[in-house]
Protein backbone atom coordinates (compact mmCIF):
# COMPACT_ATOMS: atom_id res chain seq x y z
CA UNK A 1 0.00 0.00 0.00
CA UNK A 2 1.18 3.39 -0.88
CA UNK A 3 2.18 6.04 1.78
CA UNK A 4 -0.27 8.71 0.97
CA UNK A 5 -3.35 6.04 0.90
CA UNK A 6 -2.57 4.43 4.29
CA UNK A 7 -2.04 7.96 5.78
CA UNK A 8 -5.30 8.96 4.35
CA UNK A 9 -7.02 5.92 5.74
CA UNK A 10 -5.43 6.73 8.98
CA UNK A 11 -6.45 10.36 9.31
CA UNK A 12 -10.11 9.34 9.36
CA UNK A 13 -9.65 7.47 12.38
CA UNK A 14 -7.71 10.05 13.94
CA UNK A 15 -7.53 13.18 16.71
CA UNK A 16 -5.23 15.70 14.78
CA UNK A 17 -2.60 15.33 17.94
CA UNK A 18 -2.94 11.74 17.15
CA UNK A 19 -2.34 11.94 13.89
CA UNK A 20 0.80 14.04 14.39
CA UNK A 21 1.75 11.95 16.90
CA UNK A 22 1.45 8.93 13.93
CA UNK A 23 3.53 10.76 11.25
CA UNK A 24 6.28 11.11 14.18
CA UNK A 25 6.57 7.58 14.54
CA UNK A 26 6.37 6.91 10.70
CA UNK A 27 9.31 8.97 10.48
CA UNK A 28 11.24 7.51 13.34
CA UNK A 29 10.23 3.80 12.52
CA UNK A 30 11.85 4.13 9.13
CA UNK A 31 14.69 5.72 10.25
CA UNK A 32 15.38 2.69 13.11
CA UNK A 33 14.43 0.07 9.84
CA UNK A 34 17.37 1.59 7.88
CA UNK A 35 19.87 2.14 10.67
CA UNK A 36 18.73 -1.84 12.17
CA UNK A 37 17.99 -3.40 8.63
CA UNK A 38 14.86 -3.83 9.09
CA UNK A 39 12.22 -3.64 6.15
CA UNK A 40 11.35 0.09 5.79
CA UNK A 41 8.03 -0.83 4.05
CA UNK A 42 6.87 -2.79 6.48
CA UNK A 43 8.06 -0.43 9.32
CA UNK A 44 6.46 2.08 7.37
CA UNK A 45 3.14 0.56 7.30
CA UNK A 46 3.36 -0.53 10.83
CA UNK A 47 3.81 2.97 12.34
CA UNK A 48 1.11 4.20 9.88
CA UNK A 49 -1.84 1.77 11.47
CA UNK A 50 -0.01 1.54 14.60
CA UNK A 51 -2.66 3.36 16.44
CA UNK A 52 -5.83 2.55 14.64
CA UNK A 53 -7.89 1.89 16.85
CA UNK A 54 -7.04 4.29 19.57
CA UNK A 55 -10.40 5.93 19.55
CA UNK A 56 -12.63 2.89 18.76
CA UNK A 57 -15.43 2.53 21.84
CA UNK A 58 -14.23 0.31 24.35
CA UNK A 59 -17.29 -2.06 23.67
CA UNK A 60 -16.15 -2.24 20.15
CA UNK A 61 -13.01 -3.60 21.01
CA UNK A 62 -13.44 -5.76 24.11
CA UNK A 63 -16.33 -7.68 21.66
CA UNK A 64 -13.23 -8.08 19.28
CA UNK A 65 -10.53 -10.07 22.26
CA UNK A 66 -13.37 -12.02 23.09
CA UNK A 67 -14.64 -12.96 19.47
CA UNK A 68 -11.24 -13.46 17.72
CA UNK A 69 -9.47 -15.66 20.11
CA UNK A 70 -7.16 -12.65 21.46
CA UNK A 71 -5.98 -13.42 25.21
CA UNK A 72 -9.02 -12.65 27.57
CA UNK A 73 -6.84 -11.63 30.20
CA UNK A 74 -6.29 -8.66 28.62
CA UNK A 75 -9.82 -7.57 29.62
CA UNK A 76 -8.55 -7.73 33.10
CA UNK A 77 -5.56 -5.42 32.62
CA UNK A 78 -5.23 -1.19 32.00
CA UNK A 79 -8.02 -0.69 28.63
CA UNK A 80 -5.23 1.33 27.15
CA UNK A 81 -3.97 -2.06 25.60
CA UNK A 82 -7.07 -3.02 24.33
CA UNK A 83 -5.93 -0.38 20.66
CA UNK A 84 -3.27 -2.71 20.24
CA UNK A 85 -4.99 -6.14 19.01
CA UNK A 86 -7.97 -4.50 18.19
CA UNK A 87 -6.31 -2.35 15.41
CA UNK A 88 -4.79 -5.54 13.90
CA UNK A 89 -7.58 -6.72 13.91
CA UNK A 90 -9.14 -3.60 12.47
CA UNK A 91 -6.44 -3.06 9.61
CA UNK A 92 -6.85 -6.10 8.04
CA UNK A 93 -10.26 -6.34 8.09
CA UNK A 94 -11.08 -2.47 7.40
CA UNK A 95 -7.56 -1.18 5.52
CA UNK A 96 -6.78 -4.51 3.77
CA UNK A 97 -3.47 -5.13 5.09
CA UNK A 98 -2.82 -8.63 5.20
CA UNK A 99 1.14 -8.71 5.66
CA UNK A 100 1.32 -11.07 9.19
CA UNK A 101 4.59 -9.53 10.27
CA UNK A 102 2.78 -6.12 10.23
CA UNK A 103 -0.37 -6.96 11.94
CA UNK A 104 1.68 -8.77 14.90
CA UNK A 105 4.19 -5.43 15.78
CA UNK A 106 0.72 -3.63 15.61
CA UNK A 107 -0.78 -6.08 17.83
CA UNK A 108 2.19 -6.00 20.27
CA UNK A 109 2.85 -2.32 20.20
CA UNK A 110 1.63 -1.66 24.16
CA UNK A 111 1.92 -4.58 25.93
CA UNK A 112 5.35 -5.98 23.96
CA UNK A 113 5.89 -9.81 24.14
CA UNK A 114 8.78 -12.39 24.12
CA UNK A 115 10.32 -12.90 21.27
CA UNK A 116 9.58 -9.41 19.76
CA UNK A 117 10.73 -9.75 16.06
CA UNK A 118 12.88 -6.64 14.48
CA UNK A 119 9.88 -5.21 13.51
CA UNK A 120 7.94 -5.49 16.84
CA UNK A 121 10.95 -3.24 18.42
CA UNK A 122 11.60 -1.31 15.85
CA UNK A 123 7.93 -0.06 15.98
CA UNK A 124 7.86 -0.21 19.71
CA UNK A 125 10.45 1.87 20.08
CA UNK A 126 9.45 4.73 17.29
CA UNK A 127 6.24 4.96 19.36
CA UNK A 128 8.68 5.36 22.20
CA UNK A 129 10.59 8.30 21.21
CA UNK A 130 8.91 10.03 18.27
CA UNK A 131 9.92 13.76 17.93
CA UNK A 132 6.53 14.95 19.87
CA UNK A 133 7.11 12.84 22.84
CA UNK A 134 8.15 14.89 25.92
CA UNK A 135 8.08 13.03 29.41
CA UNK A 136 11.10 12.75 31.47
CA UNK A 137 13.46 9.88 30.18
CA UNK A 138 12.86 10.22 26.31
CA UNK A 139 16.10 11.81 26.01
CA UNK A 140 18.18 8.95 27.45
CA UNK A 141 15.64 6.78 25.08
CA UNK A 142 16.34 8.74 21.79
CA UNK A 143 20.05 8.16 22.53
CA UNK A 144 20.11 4.47 23.12
CA UNK A 145 18.45 4.09 20.19
CA UNK A 146 21.18 5.90 18.11
CA UNK A 147 23.35 3.02 20.14
CA UNK A 148 21.71 -0.21 20.60
CA UNK A 149 18.22 -1.41 19.67
CA UNK A 150 17.60 -3.23 22.57
CA UNK A 151 19.28 -1.24 24.89
CA UNK A 152 16.71 1.26 24.17
CA UNK A 153 13.44 -1.47 24.76
CA UNK A 154 15.40 -2.55 27.91
CA UNK A 155 15.29 1.19 29.08
CA UNK A 156 11.70 1.88 27.68
CA UNK A 157 9.98 -1.47 28.98
CA UNK A 158 11.89 -0.55 32.50
CA UNK A 159 10.48 2.71 32.65
CA UNK A 160 6.91 1.69 31.64
CA UNK A 161 6.83 -1.46 33.90
CA UNK A 162 7.81 0.85 37.02
CA UNK A 163 5.53 4.27 35.63
CA UNK A 164 2.36 1.58 36.36
CA UNK A 165 3.88 0.10 39.66
CA UNK A 166 4.21 3.46 41.05
CA UNK A 167 0.76 4.38 40.05
CA UNK A 168 -0.11 0.92 41.51
CA UNK A 169 -1.31 -0.15 38.64
CA UNK A 170 -1.43 -4.52 37.14
CA UNK A 171 1.11 -4.72 35.00
CA UNK A 172 -0.03 -7.57 31.86
CA UNK A 173 2.36 -10.53 31.80
CA UNK A 174 3.66 -10.13 28.52
CA UNK A 175 5.14 -6.75 29.40
CA UNK A 176 7.35 -8.88 32.12
CA UNK A 177 8.03 -11.51 29.39
CA UNK A 178 9.68 -8.92 27.31
CA UNK A 179 11.72 -7.14 29.92
CA UNK A 180 12.61 -10.63 30.76
CA UNK A 181 13.67 -11.97 27.70
CA UNK A 182 15.55 -8.85 26.67
CA UNK A 183 17.46 -8.88 29.82
CA UNK A 184 18.47 -12.23 30.28
CA UNK A 185 19.48 -11.94 26.34
CA UNK A 186 20.91 -8.73 25.98
CA UNK A 187 22.52 -7.90 29.39
O1 LIG B 1 -0.98 4.56 22.08
P1 LIG B 1 0.20 5.37 22.56
O2 LIG B 1 -0.18 6.38 23.60
O3 LIG B 1 0.98 5.99 21.44
O4 LIG B 1 1.23 4.38 23.28
P2 LIG B 1 1.03 2.86 23.72
O5 LIG B 1 0.17 2.12 22.78
O6 LIG B 1 2.41 2.33 23.91
O7 LIG B 1 0.23 2.96 25.10
C1 LIG B 1 0.99 3.00 26.25
C2 LIG B 1 0.15 3.16 27.45
O8 LIG B 1 -0.41 1.91 27.89
C3 LIG B 1 1.11 3.62 28.53
O9 LIG B 1 0.68 4.88 29.02
C4 LIG B 1 1.06 2.57 29.56
C5 LIG B 1 -0.27 1.87 29.30
N1 LIG B 1 -0.32 0.51 29.85
C6 LIG B 1 -1.27 0.10 30.70
N2 LIG B 1 -1.05 -1.15 31.11
C7 LIG B 1 0.08 -1.57 30.52
C8 LIG B 1 0.54 -0.52 29.69
N3 LIG B 1 1.66 -0.65 28.95
C9 LIG B 1 2.33 -1.83 29.01
N4 LIG B 1 3.43 -1.99 28.28
N5 LIG B 1 1.91 -2.88 29.81
C10 LIG B 1 0.80 -2.79 30.59
O10 LIG B 1 0.45 -3.73 31.30
FE1 LIG C 1 -0.69 2.83 20.89
FE1 LIG D 1 4.37 2.19 23.36
FE1 LIG E 1 1.38 5.37 19.45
Amino acid sequence: MEQSKALSIVKAQLTDKRYQHTLGVMETAIHLAKKYGADEKKAELAAIFHDYAKFRPVEEMKRIIAEQGYDERLLQYNPELWHAPAGAYLVEKEAGLLDQEILDAIRYHTSGRESMTLLDKVIYVADYIEPGRTFKGVEEARKLAEIDLNEALIYAVRNTIAFLMNKNQAVYPDTFAMYNDLILRHS
